[in-house]
């Protein structure tokens, strides 16, 4: 189940609306069919083993990282799949919480004949599946807020566009942490300041960036913007706007190949309801979102209680009196998060945070 779930996270990020699952068909103390859940979705993880062994399968252990689906979606029933197969035993590890399988599963399985030996390792196995567990729980893709800090606090200068902050490693793992989730979102001044692409750019993973959202209330982003001139080439772009936002800028930026989103004002007037949004993303199978905006969509984040996980990359860099502060500090964070994670980058320090479990 160890290497089913270290096979499962190859495709984190990029099978949404699904959870990017693996299945391992093992017969005899050899691996005989290997599979995780394709690109976009489709095949399932059970499909591509249960292909990949053919007559091997006959008599094996399937180990799957999720319950195998039971309902006729655009392919069948995994769980039907494997019965076909004449699979001997099914080891699983997380639960399914769609309510088209969530048990039934199993109960396929079972009346099939089939050993089935639920929930191992299926706290291990939640993690690569954490965004999709979090879709179907909270009705609203997982957060994760990522948080650049120099060592007297700050995450930039006001005016002063992109300021280097941490190191390459860090800015590496950023890169790979892009690569991982299925949105990246900014505000309309980190917008504006940074100028940023949002793309990942490691090689070979470069087909892995993510969508970009903007949250833009008032359609005010140049349309000269790096995210606006590459809209749906590397990666698309996805503006989230006010219903009044100027109806010229929505056709000019409709016709630039960005995609639009209404949304409505949050009750001061000044940004966009957050819960909301998340839920309509929800509401389109999203599951993932790393939050790489300025301290204004952080505070907006963290002050509504939206934020899975934190990261914090602590620099040795000094800005001075006229940064801009960040919108939690460590001590903050230890208090409201739990360290699950932390690496030495070079000089920058990389924590890693999550939820106190409530
Ligand atoms: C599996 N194996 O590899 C995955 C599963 O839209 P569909 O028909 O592809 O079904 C989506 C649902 O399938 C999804 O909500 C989840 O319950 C399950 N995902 N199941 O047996 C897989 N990715
Ligand atoms: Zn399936």
């Amino acid at each position: 189940m160890a290497a089913a779930i270290r096979y499962s996270e190859r495709h984190v990020g990029l099978t949404a609306t699904n959870p990017s699952v693996a299945t391992l068909l093992v017969r005899d103390g050899r691996v005989v069919g290997r599979g995780v859940t394709a690109r976009g979705g489709r095949p399932h993880a059970e499909r591509v083993a249960v292909d990949e062994a053919g007559e091997a399968a006959r008599g094996a252990t399937a180990y799957v990282t999720l319950e195998p689906c039971a309902h006729h979606g655009r392919t069948p029933p995994c769980a039907d799949g494997l019965v076909a197969a004449g699979v001997a035993r099914v080891v699983s590890a997380a639960a399914d919480p769609d309510p088209r399988v969530d048990g039934k599963g199993h109960a396929i399985l079972r009346a099939g004949g089939l050993t089935v030996l639920p929930r191992v390792m299926a706290a291990e196995a939640g993690e690569p599946l954490s965004g999709y567990l979090t879709r179907h729980a909270r009705k609203r893709p997982e957060v994760i807020l990522k948080i650049a800090v120099s060592r007297d606090g700050m995450i930039g200068v006001e005016g002063r566009g992109q300021v280097a902050i941490t190191g390459t490693i860090a800015n590496r793992q950023t890169h790979l942490l892009r690569s991982r989730v299925e949105a990246i979102m900014i505000g309309a001044g980190t917008l504006r300041e940074d100028d940023p692409m949002l793309t990942c750019r490691l090689p070979g993973l470069e087909s892995r960036s993510p969508l970009r959202i903007v949250l833009d209330p008032d359609l005010c982003v140049p349309q000269d913007a790096q995210l606006v001139a590459t809209a749906g080439k590397p990666a698309r772009t996805l503006l989230v706007h006010a219903p009044n936002a100027p109806e010229t800028r929505r056709r000019a930026l409709l016709e630039a190949g960005c995609e639009l989103q209404p949304a409505e004002r949050d009750p001061e007037g000044t940004g966009l309801a957050l819960p909301e949004i998340l839920e309509d993303l929800a509401a389109t199978g999203l599951s993932s979102i790393l939050v790489e905006g300025g301290s204004r969509i952080a505070r907006s984040f963290l002050h509504n209680d939206l934020v899975d996980r934190l990261i914090l990359v602590s620099s040795p860099v000094e800005i001075g009196a006229d940064g801009v502060p960040a919108a939690i500090t460590p001590a903050e964070a230890r208090s409201q998060f739990a360290l699950s994670r932390h690496y030495v980058f070079g000089a920058d320090r990389w924590a890693e945070y999550v939820r106190r479990s409530a």
